[in-house]
C-alpha cells in the first residue's frame, strides 16, 4: 500500500513539474530573433516564430541598457514608425480548460503609455477576458497574471498599444501554462490520508 501511495504522490509531483514547465506560447520571451546587443530591430510577422502583427514587431535587445526581463531581449509594442499597435499569437487550446497568462510589462518612457490584453476564443471571436493596463512604473518590470477558461481548440491572445508614437510599452516572459495542480495535489494526498486512516482503523 505504502509503495502504491509514493508512486502516486510522485506522479502528483511529476504532473506538476511538468505542467509548470510547458509554456503553449511560442517564442514568448523574443529570444528567437537575432538583435545586435543594445540595439533593435523591425521584424515582419513571417520573420518572428509565434508572434503576429500588421505593423513590424520591434524587437529589442536590452533597450538602451535597460535589462530584458527573461533572457536578453524583449518586444516594444509600439513599433517604428506607428502606434496602436496589436501582437498577437493563437495557441491550441482545449474547451473548458483553466489556463494561466503571465507576462512581464513595463512604460518605456512615461506612465501614460497603456496597453490592452485581449484573450479570445479564434474560432468565434468571443472575448475571455480583457484588461486595460496602465502603466505605473516606467523601466520597471511589472509582472501580470490571470487564469482564464478555453471555450474551443484555438484561443488568441492580443496585446494592443493604446497610445500613439514610436516609443511605448515594453513586454517579456509571456506564458500561457496549465496551472500547476497544487490545490489539486493536497485535496488528493487529503483524500488518501483519509482513506489510510480509515483502513487501519478496520
Ligand atoms: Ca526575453
Ligand atoms: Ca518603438
Amino acid at each position: 500500500m505504502k509503495k502504491v501511495i509514493a508512486s502516486f504522490i510522485g506522479g502528483i509531483a511529476l504532473l506538476a513539474s511538468v505542467t509548470a514547465n510547458a509554456s503553449l506560447i511560442v517564442n514568448g520571451s523574443f529570444e528567437n530573433n537575432t538583435v545586435n546587443a543594445g540595439g533593435w530591430k523591425s521584424f515582419n510577422s513571417s520573420q518572428v516564430d509565434g508572434w503576429s502583427s500588421e505593423a513590424g514587431i520591434e524587437i529589442w535587445n536590452n533597450l538602451n541598457n535597460f535589462a530584458a526581463f527573461d533572457g536578453a531581449q524583449l518586444a516594444e509594442l509600439n513599433s517604428n514608425g506607428s502606434g496602436y499597435q496589436s501582437l498577437y499569437q493563437s495557441f491550441a487550446s482545449d474547451a473548458g480548460q483553466v489556463y494561466a497568462l503571465d507576462f512581464a510589462h513595463t512604460a518605456r518612457d512615461n506612465l501614460s503609455e497603456s496597453f490592452k490584453i485581449v484573450i479570445s476564443d479564434a474560432n468565434s471571436d468571443t472575448t475571455l477576458f480583457s484588461e486595460v493596463i496602465t502603466q505605473t512604473t516606467r523601466r520597471q518590470w511589472n509582472t501580470f497574471n490571470t487564469v482564464f477558461v478555453a471555450s474551443s481548440d484555438m484561443t488568441t491572445i492580443t496585446f494592443t498599444s493604446l497610445n500613439s508614437g514610436s516609443t511605448g510599452n515594453l513586454l517579456d516572459a509571456v506564458s500561457v501554462t496549465v496551472p500547476e495542480p497544487g490545490s489539486l495535489g493536497l485535496m488528493v494526498l487529503g483524500l488518501i490520508a483519509l482513506v489510510c486512516g480509515r483502513a487501519r482503523k478496520a
